[in-house]
């Protein structure tokens, strides 16, 4: 399967069956070349399209999600913040997964030097790239949150990824990421 490349405000479909369909890696990057930025890779669990919990910087691990540490700048290579998620270890009333960026530092998304989120179908970043999502010269200025994917529970125990390319302009720090949480992801 290749990469599917995402758009801004595009939605795509994905049902993959690489480790029975369970596990996925989803990866954020940016750089420092535009001065140094905090953005926050973050897991929301939803029930009925409401978050009912959220993994974040604060709060890295959960049933089934893994967030790594926080990278508070862009420096390094690769993968600057990742998340790894089992969907067969979620809450038993979790149905859905939102995977979203907030700026916590920083301006917005649109100063922000290469800013690029992907997922993988599988436990890690060397897992199959099923889509990527180059937030560069997409996002308008003010654009502070996210929402690059959702996991949707369906029949049979089958999860769907839907990677989504949806920015709000909320603020930043603990307003963004409780902007993120407060989204209606019933649609
Ligand atoms: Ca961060």
């Amino acid at each position: 399967m290749l990469s599917q490349i995402l758009e801004k405000d595009g939605r795509i479909n994905i049902t993959t069956k690489a480790d029975g369909g369970k596990k996925f890696y989803f990866g954020a990057s940016w750089d420092t070349t535009k001065g140094e930025t905090d953005l926050d890779l973050c897991v929301v669990y939803l029930k009925g399209g409401k978050a009912t919990d959220v993994i974040y910087y604060g709060k890295k691990t959960g049933p089934g999600v893994q967030l790594s540490e926080d990278n508070r700048t862009g420096a390094g290579d690769g993968d600057d913040e990742w998340a790894k998620i089992d969907v067969s270890a979620l809450p038993a009333d979790c149905d859905g997964l939102a995977i979203g960026v907030i700026v916590y530092a920083g301006t917005d998304f649109a100063t922000v030097a290469n800013p690029l989120i992907r997922g993988c179908a599988g436990s890690d970043e060397k897992a199959p790239e099923i889509f990527r999502f180059p937030i560069k010269d997409t996002a308008f200025d003010g654009d502070t949150v996210l929402v690059a994917a959702r996991l949707k529970k369906g029949g049979n125990d089958q999860w769907l990824l839907e990677a989504i390319g949806k920015f709000y302009a909320k603020g930043k720090g603990a307003g963004a990421l409780k902007a993120l949480t407060e989204l209606d992801f019933t649609a």
